[in-house]
């Protein structure tokens, strides 16, 4: 969290912009951006695994919550140049996944329902960046949001952030997932304003 010395002037909607990354617009509301249809899918249809080079780890819905779920106040950037801060959101960290599993491969490609993929290194998984996210602002995701359940990245554009999430394939290299071949960033950082490549 960034300390503030604007003196007594300083309004809070002066402080809301100073968390806005470069070329963003702040939004109160929250925009629903899919590229395909809308899954539909229960908590107890869900499953999430993690593919190794050792092979397939796999959690149901109730083995991920029993891993330890957070509550986490983030700020989101969508590429298409919105932002909405100060969201509260819960879910299971990746760390708590990734304790239970063995690699050597640093890269991931995220899976979705539907055929979404995006490509993410573990280390921006990693270290409490990332979580499985089941609620934000106090309720269930809806599924135009990615309910049940959804990856949180909320360091990198939200492209990153994949709906309906539904597992992981460990790489030894990082390769473009769907927006990415379709020339979004591989990294995708709105602090450098990592939009295209
Ligand atoms: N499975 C899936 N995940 C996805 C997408 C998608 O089309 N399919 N869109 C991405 C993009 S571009 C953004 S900006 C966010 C939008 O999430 P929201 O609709 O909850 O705002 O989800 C990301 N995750
Ligand atoms: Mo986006």
């Amino acid at each position: 969290m960034a300390t503030f010395t604007r003196g007594f002037g300083g309004r809070r909607r002066d402080r809301d912009e100073s968390r806005l990354p470069p070329g963003q617009t702040l939004v109160q509301d929250w925009p629903v951006l899919s590229a395909g249809a809308t899954p539909r899918i229960a908590p107890s249809d869900w499953s999430f695994s993690i593919r190794t080079e050792h092979g397939l780890t796999e959690w149901t819905w109730d083995d991920v919550v029993a891993l330890g779920v957070q509550d986490v106040t983030v700020d989101i950037h969508c590429v298409t140049h919105w932002t909405k801060l100060d969201m509260a959101w819960r879910g299971v960290p990746l760390d708590a996944l990734f304790a239970q599993v063995e690699t050597t491969q640093t890269s991931c490609m995220v899976h979705s329902f539907g055929g979404y993929t995006t490509n993410v290194r573990l280390d921006e998984l990693l270290g409490g960046k990332a979580w499985i996210a089941f609620e934000a602002d106090g309720a269930p995701l809806t599924p135009e949001h990615g309910g049940p359940a959804r990856l949180l990245v909320p360091h990198l554009y939200f492209w990153k952030s994949a709906k309906w999430v539904r597992g992981i394939v460990m790489q030894a290299d990082d390769e473009p997932g769907f927006w990415e071949a379709n020339g979004y960033h591989l990294h995708g950082d709105p602090w450098k304003e990592e939009r295209y490549w």
